[in-house]
């Protein structure tokens, strides 16, 4: 099973999460997409050229989202990051497409704002209040975002809320958010490394593409 990826990537970082939880290996293809040569080799297999691109057996699948709940259908011992339970099902799929559609919508917004050298405007600020605000709230009604026990969407939100730190947004007025990150990272024994390795990769990446951003 191959994946091209690069940690720097939030929604790569979704899936090597997804990964380590299954404790299912995958051969990493380490791909820039700045890179024209790696942009080339990522063509031939996704035509829409995304990280990460996943590839079982000759079968490609992009979105992380679609190659997380294919690897813990396939791999899962149990069903707990995605249940089977139609209602428990129905939650993590509204926190998943609240991810998608946006939390991590509105961060990468912002981020991009600053990546292009603007400040975000008030109202791209505002949208990520908003966002943060909600999930501040999905976070204070359970032990974790879409219920008793981690799920997929608590791996996606975190890659979204991780993602902030390209921003310097300090989340003081989310003590909800702040404690749920601490229960969800406790799920994984070597997440101080990996958020080590994505914090270095992302300083060589922000030194190499944008240099003007602090990170
Ligand atoms: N919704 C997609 C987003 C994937 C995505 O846009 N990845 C970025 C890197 S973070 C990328 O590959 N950009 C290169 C491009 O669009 O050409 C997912 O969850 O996998």
């Amino acid at each position: 099973m191959e994946l091209y990826s690069d940690i720097v990537s939030p929604p790569c970082q979704n899936v090597l999460l997804v990964a380590k939880k299954l404790g299912i290996t995958l051969n990493i293809k380490k791909t820039n997409v700045m890179d024209a040569a790696d942009a080339a080799e990522l063509i031939k297999v996704n035509p829409q050229h995304t990280i990460p691109t996943f590839v079982d057996d000759g079968h490609v699948i992009w979105e992380s989202y679609a190659i997380a709940i294919y690897l813990v259908e396939k791999y899962g011992q149990d069903d707990s990051l995605y249940p089977k339970d139609l209602k428990v099902r129905s939650v993590v799929n509204q926190r998943l497409f609240f991810d998608i559609g946006t939390l991590y919508k509105n961060v990468l917004a912002n981020i991009d704002a600053l990546f292009e050298k603007q400040q975000p405007s008030a109202e791209l600020q505002k949208k990520l209040q908003q966002a943060l605000d909600l999930t501040e709230k999905f976070v204070s009604d359970r032990r974790f975002i879409a219920a008793d026990h981690l799920t997929l969407a608590d791996i996606f939100v975190l890659s979204s809320i991780t993602a902030l730190e390209w921003i310097r947004y300090d989340l003081e007025h989310y003590p909800g958010i702040r404690g749920w990150v601490e229960r969800v990272t406790a799920e994984f024994p070597d997440h101080a490394d990996f958020h080590k390795e994505i914090r270095e990769a992302t300083k060589q990446f922000v030194a190499t593409y944008c240099p003007h951003m602090e990170y």
